[in-house]
Formats: structure tokens, sequence, C-alpha cells
């Protein structure tokens, strides 16, 4: 049952057609052109920005493609172990820059451009992000496929091709307006769909009882209604070592049997709206950052990539005959959260139900072949699915689930033969509030491991989330830091600094990023240090000038840049920094605080707030409005400014982060599993204000506690003070600086005197406030205060950022691979 296309494999293929591409600048302009011409249908005088940058984008994947062959083609020799990254989120970011640094083509491409004439920048800003993720999640996947390739690791990346990214997020009046983000519309150069490799994935029907040939009763599964799944695949390229790993990514199309029936039926409305109703699975991404809905399409869109993927990695990557008895031997299926986690049932449901293994056979591979990671601490954003739901959808598939949990619960009975409430507490189906199926136990019971995201949050889930399953199964659970990829963070966001650090210690930092403690001795160095404040300035003159041209906001460059980019939620605090702003305005305008003391700063925001989360956008309409108010108030004499940007995204981040002076990384302890951002900022020689949570503990552990501005309560003071009763308007009443800021907001200052306007915000930091920045006000307010004492020393704090940037090489995405590698997945790297 293979597909066509792999059936028509004939004989070798001479790859040297597309070695001729000449690297040179006249055979890249030769390429170029005949793109333009040829793939484009227009010559350079009528083409316009789209068509050249479609043209440059495919030149340039050209020159990547016999890489691509070449390590298709040994990787099918070799048969080497590999890793599937199995996310329902890769949050690529832009490609063209990346692609022309993998494949050393900047400076040729460069230059053959303007001898046409054209700027490559613009050609850069044709390019529309493929947002295909929330936020830290679908981001760090991304880094990772960029680390393994770099690293020479194969891995495939299986994912969904979302028709729609996150959304656009606009300010209507200081208020979010979302607005659909057709990534797709212009074009997408980098995609190669294969429509002719389609798999056909089934939904619902029924299960029923049959006696086999062989004379064993078995499972027959009658689906009701079925897709197909067309594969996009995308490059991607390691840096400078000849490998493209492959990311394959799903679109749902109707099936032709699904509607050529219906069509011969003559209901031809009927026919395509049952192709609309198909194509609907990968309509649209999900925005909720943090707490999944448990709503069907959202189960169809897991199921559906999974079981695309497993199909496709069984039936296609493995070779003709491949005894799946070997399977653990061959792959690690990397479970990204829990969305992929539908994927234990499905393979014990191919090789129980397709095969015809008998069910301990099906487990023993099964139970080898994945790894869980999980990603948060909020209990509600643990996944759970009601088994009606999901009975209804993948019936055979709750059935596995049972049984798998049926074996589970037997076996724990044996251990803890007097302690049934345990037994009950650890089944993979919850009884309360309705039957459904706890998908992180699934995926704790089934994986080989179970690993945090950073140390504090590895820990807490031994100690708390997971506890009971770390005391049955202590060897599974273990921790990998986060990390990000240098290449898109530091070579190609920033520069400047690059150029500055390689200059200095050579460019081997560029795939080893722990050379960057060669930096060290530089931080005493008073010239190196001009040079580097000089970047960090130019890097601010790009971002303001980027600010105004994207979004009309004017920021002035020669003042501190404290940046809080991150998804809007509670538990991040951006309140907490806002009450921070609010409460020096409030001073300023007071007469407690006079105006030339205050350390000159822009407060720079980015946040996207899930669109049902109703008090995230409250607070997105707070930040516009005080922002509003501060940046029109003359008695600031434009010392303080917010800048918020809309629609924070990859891109932005680029230039923004390389511009901050001040990190800001202020979640309540023990609620942030890692956070990546806050690697990217000190790599880029940000100092860090922030709480003992996350990978905040690692950074600061790393760059020294005098290069870190560390406050507020930590993960047990946090839970005593829970467990004791926490009362927010006891701070209020206690401290003046608070009151009065939340007064000030209350009294409509920034609600052209309508006090209902944010009245929700402040009176739920009154009286419930969940994430505690009323007890860590003062705390951050001290601190904020040593910044700027700190950052009144130039030479001070810019010895302290070199520092910073010394001493962040572990924060690389290759060290988390390597970690991963060594812990969980056991695959040595390929030689190229
Ligand atoms: C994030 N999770 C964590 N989830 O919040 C962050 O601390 C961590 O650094 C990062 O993962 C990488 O490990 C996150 O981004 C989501 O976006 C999910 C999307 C789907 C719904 C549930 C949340």
């Amino acid at each position: 049952t293979r597909s066509p296309a792999t059936v028509a494999r004939v004989t070798e293929n001479p790859t040297p057609i597309a070695a001729t591409r000449e690297r040179t600048v006249d055979g890249f302009v030769r390429e170029f052109l005949r793109e333009l011409n040829f793939g484009q249908g227009v010559d350079l005088s009528r083409a316009s920005v789209n068509d050249q940058y479609l043209a440059m984008a495919r030149t340039v994947r050209h020159y990547l493609m016999v890489r691509w062959l070449e390590t298709l083609r040994r990787q099918g020799e070799l048969q080497a172990k590999s890793v599937a990254y199995l996310s329902a989120e890769f949050l690529l970011g832009r490609q063209l820059d990346n692609a022309l640094l993998a494949s050393g083509l900047e400076e040729i491409v460069e230059e053959g451009l303007s001898s046409l004439g054209i700027d490559l920048a613009t050609l850069r800003e044709a390019e529309v992000e493929p947002g295909l993720g929330n936020g830290g999640l679908g981001r760090l996947a991304a880094c990772f496929i960029d680390s393994l390739a770099t690293m020479n690791v194969p891995c495939i990346g299986y994912g969904i091709r979302y028709e729609y990214g996150i959304f656009q997020q606009t300010f209507v009046d200081g208020w979010q307006v979302e607005k659909p983000d057709d990534w797709l519309a212009l074009g997408s150069p980098w995609e190669f769909p294969h429509p002719e490799a389609a798999v056909r994935v089934s939904f619902g029907g029924t299960v029923e009882q049959y006696q086999a040939d062989d004379g064993v009763i078995r499972r027959r599964w009658t689906p009701g209604w079925s897709v197909l799944a067309v594969p996009y695949n995308y490059m991607v390229p390691g840096f400078e070592n000849g490998r493209v790993n492959t990311l394959r990514l799903w679109s749902a199309e109707a099936t032709h049997a699904f509607d050529l029936g219906i069509f011969n039926s003559g209901d031809y409305a009927e026919a395509v709206r049952a192709q609309t109703f198909a194509e609907n699975i990968t309509k649209v991404l999900y925005p909720e950052d943090s707490t999944p809905q448990g709503k069907e399409l959202r189960l169809q869109q897991q199921y559906f990539f999974v079981a695309a993927s497993l199909k496709n990695f069984i039936d296609e990557v493995l070779p003709d005959g491949y005894d799946l008895h070997n399977l653990p031997d061959r792959i690690n299926f990397q479970l990204n959260d829990t969305h992929p986690v539908i994927a234990i049932p499905e393979l014990m449901r191919i090789l129980v139900d397709e095969k015809g293994w008998d069910w301990d056979d099906a487990w023993s591979v099964t139970s080898k072949c994945f790894a869980y990671t999980c990603h948060t601490l909020l209990p509600e954003a643990l996944e759970v699915w009601p088994v009606d739901l999901l009975g209804r959808l993948l019936p055979r598939h709750l059935e596995i689930i049972y049984r798998i949990n049926d074996a589970f619960l037997a076996e724990l009975r044996e251990t803890y033969p007097d302690d049934e409430l345990r037994v009950r507490r650890m089944s993979i189906i919850a009884e309360y509030p309705v039957r459904a199926v706890r998908m992180a136990y699934l995926a704790t019971v089934a994986g080989t491991k179970v690993n945090g995201v950073a140390e504090l949050h590895s820990q807490l889930l031994r100690d708390k989330v997971l506890n009971d399953f770390s005391e049955y199964y202590p060897d599974k659970f273990t921790n990998v830091t986060n990390g990000v990829t240098p290449r898109r963070f530091v070579r190609l966001a920033n520069p400047g600094l690059s150029g500055l650090i390689t200059e200095a210690i050579g460019d081997g930092w560029i795939t080893d990023l722990d050379r960057l403690q060669g930096l060290e001795p530089l931080a005493d160095d008073s010239e190196f240090r001009r040079r580097f404040r000089e970047i960090k300035t130019a890097n601010k003159h790009r971002i303001a000038d980027v600010l105004v041209h994207r979004d009309g906001i004017v920021v002035n460059p020669d003042t501190m840049f404290d940046v809080m980019v991150k998804r809007l939620h509670e538990y991040k605090r951006q309140t907490l920094k806002l009450l921070h702003i609010v409460s020096l305005y409030e001073q300023v305008k007071s007469g407690k605080l006079d105006i030339a003391q205050v350390t000159p700063r822009t407060f720079a925001f980015g946040a996207k707030a899930a669109p049902g989360y109703l008090l995230a956008k409250q607070i997105i309409g707070l930040i516009n409005a005080v922002g509003r108010t501060i940046n029109d108030d003359p008695a600031l004499e434009g010392r303080l400014t917010v800048a918020f940007p809309a629609n924070y995204n990859v891109t932005l981040a680029e230039t923004l982060i390389p511009a901050a002076d001040l990190s800001e990384q202020i979640s309540l302890a023990g609620k942030e599993a890692s956070g990546t951002g806050n690697m990217k900022f000190t790599l880029n020689g940000a100092l860090t204000i922030g709480t003992d949570d996350g990978a905040n503990v690692e950074i600061r552990r790393l760059v020294g506690d005098d290069h870190f501005f560390l406050f507020g309560l930590t993960e047990p003071e946090v839970s005593d003070l829970v467990d004791r009763g926490y009362h927010p308007s006891a701070y209020y009443e206690t401290n003046a600086d608070l009151r009065h800021a939340l007064d000030l907001i209350a009294s409509g200052a920034f609600s052209r005197g309508d006090r209902t306007v944010f009245e929700p915000i402040v009176s739920n930091l009154l009286h419930e406030d969940r994430f505690l920045a009323l007890a860590d006000f003062q705390a951050y307010v001290d601190a904020q205060a040593r910044v700027d004492t700190f950052y009144a020393d130039t030479d001070q704090w810019t010895r302290s950022a070199v520092l910073n940037v010394a001493r962040a090489g572990f924060f690389s995405s290759d060290r988390s691979m390597r970690d991963y590698i060594e812990r969980i997945w056991h695959t040595p790297p390929v030689l190229p």
C-alpha cells in the first residue's frame, strides 16, 4: 500500500544536476533571473517586490536542494535512529534569512541583488512569518529542529499546516481586536506540497467484536468518516553543515470517496459542504496560550496530525518489510506537551488491529517509543478529554485507553494493596467533574521519560503535579532545561554584537555557545565595553526606526529600554509592571518625586491575549490607556514612555530583544515552567529583573547574583502564604504607594474619568489576585530602585551586560538537544 510517489522510484537519481548551481555572484544572478522569468512569469522591470521575494526565496531553496536530497538519501541508506518531534505548533518565524545563513549565501546574494538594483532588506520585509504557534512552546519546537539539523541528528518534525496561524493583533482605541492571519495569501515559497502522498485519517463510527481467520476474537473499528492528510514539506537546514532535515506539516482535505458518494447522489451543494467540513480541521490555530479549550475540533486536529505522522513514518520512512518489533531502536516520538498524546493509543491500534499483534507485544513496543515533555505547572492547563467526546470521535482509541488503564491500575494495586485512594488518584481516567482522560497521565504511563523544561519546573513536577507518578516511576522523571537557537536569536537578530563577538573569539560560538566564556576577560576592557555599548545604542536606534514606521510610536534611544514581551497572562504579571509604572507616575504628579530624579526609561510591552480571556484583554486596554496618559503628559518631560507595539511576533522579537537593557521576567514563583525569552535577552546583553522562577533560577546562578536583579517570594513562600490564606487587600491597606497607584487607576484617571472601565482589574487585584502581584509589589519596586542605581554607573552596567552574555552559553538549544540525546533519545549524530 505504498503511495504512487514512492512506487515510481525508478533508479538512482544523478543528483549533480542541481549541484552545478554556481556559488558565485554571477551564478546567483542568473538563477534569480531565471526564477523571476520562468517561475514568476515577469521580467525584472515589471517585477513587484513580492515577485522578487518569491523568486529570491526559490533561488535560495534551490541551493539547499542538493543537501536536502542527499540528507534524505543518506538517511534512507543508514536507517539511523531518529527523532520524530511531534508538535501541534512550530512557530518558525521568517525563513529567508535563516536559509541564507545556513547555506552561506548571505554575501553572494546581497551583492547579486544590489548589482540588479534590488535591496535585500526590502525583500526581507516582504516575507510574512508563518505564525503556526502561540508562544514559547511552538517557538521551542522551532529552535529544537534548528539545533538537531545543525548537530547532524536525524529528525523529522511533524505538525499541522494551519491555514490561519496565530491571529494578527490590532489595537482599536487601545483595545485588542483580532484579525485573521492569512499568511498564505501571497504564496509561501518554502513549502513543498505532496498531494500524491496524502494519507487517509478516519474518525467516528463504531467498534465491534469479530472472530479473525486465526480464530482469535478481535475488535474491528468501522469509522464513520475520513479526511485526507496532505503533507507539506519544509527544509530545516543545519548551519553550514550540508545537512537539511525535514519538517512535515499536514493539511486536511476532503477524501475523494467522501465527496464522490455525495456527488453521485446529486447533491452538489452537500458535496462542497463536505469538503469545507474536512478542510476545517486545519483551518486555524487555537489561540489559547495556557488553558486548552476542550473543543472537539481541537481533538480532531490532534488526532489528525498524529495519525497521519505515524502512518507516514511506518509506511514511507521505514524501509519495506521493516520488522516493527525493532521500532524502539529506530525512532523516538517526542511528545511536545500532551497535544500529540493520542499517538500512544494510535500506535497500539495499528499494531493490534491492523498488524494483528497480541496486546502484550504491542504494549512492549509502544511503551518504548514515546517520551513526554511537560510545559506547564498550572493545573487548569493539563489537558483532559471527556470520555463521551473522545468516545464519539475515536471509539476504538477510547477502548484502548481503558485497557491501558485497567492494566495500569491492576499493577498499582499490587504495589499499593492498601491504598485505594492513591490508585484512584493515579487513574488515567478522572471521574470528576466529568469522566475524562487525563492526557498527561497517559503520557507518563506509556512514555519512557517525562521531562520538565527547567530545573525548578522538573522538581515541582516530581514533587507536586505528578508526585504519585514520580514515586512509582522514580527513573522516568528527568529535566532538560530549554534553550534557544543562537543562529536566529544572536547571529541573525544582532549582527552588531555577533560581529564584535566573532572579532574577539572567532566564529566558533555560533555552533558552540559555551565559547562565549572567552568574552569574560573583555568585561574589564574599557574599549570592548565602549563598542558593546555602541552596538546596544545602534540596536535601540534600529528598533526606534521600526516602531515609528510600523506603529507610529516615537521612542528615545537615549533612555533605558525596559522590555516585557510574552503572552498576556495573569501569572506572568504584566499588571505588576504596570503598577510600578503607575506608581512612578502618581508620585511625580503628587509631587512626592522630582521628575529630574527619575531615570529616563522606555517601557516596552509586547503581548497577545487569548481572544476569550477577558481579563487579559482588559489588561491590554489598561497598558495602552496608561501609555496614552503618560506619553502625553508634559509634566514627565519625556522621561517616561510606554511603547506597546501591536502584534508582537517572532519578527518583532528579533529587533526588540537586541535593543533591551532590562529584561522583565516577573512571573509568580512556581508558575512559569521555564521561559525562553529570558534566555534570548540574556544572550543579547540585557540584565534581568526577575523572580526565582523557571529558568530564571539557572540564569541567575550562571551569571551571578551581582548581575541579576532578584526579587519576590520564592515558590515555598508562595505555597505557605496561600496555605495560610492570602489577603491582597491587606497589602493595599498597609502600602501607601500601592494604594495610591490602585486608587489612581480606579479613579478613572486613565479612562477619561470613567471609573467603570478598569474596575474589574482593580477589584480582581484587591479581592482575588490569584498570582500575588500585590504581595510582590514592594519587593519589585525596591528591585527597580536598585536597577536605577546600577544603571547610573554606565561602566558597571555594561560590564554586567558583557558578563551576562559571556555566561549564557548554557542556554543554547544545541545544549538542550545534547541533554535530550543523552537522557532520553540516545540518538548519536550521524556523520555528514
Ligand atoms: C510554555 N508553554 C511555558 N504553552 O509557559 C514556558 O514557560 C516555556 O518556556 C515554554 O512553554 C517552552 O517550554 C506554552 O507556550 C502553550 O502555548 C500551549 C498552547 C496550546 C494550549 C495550551 C498552552
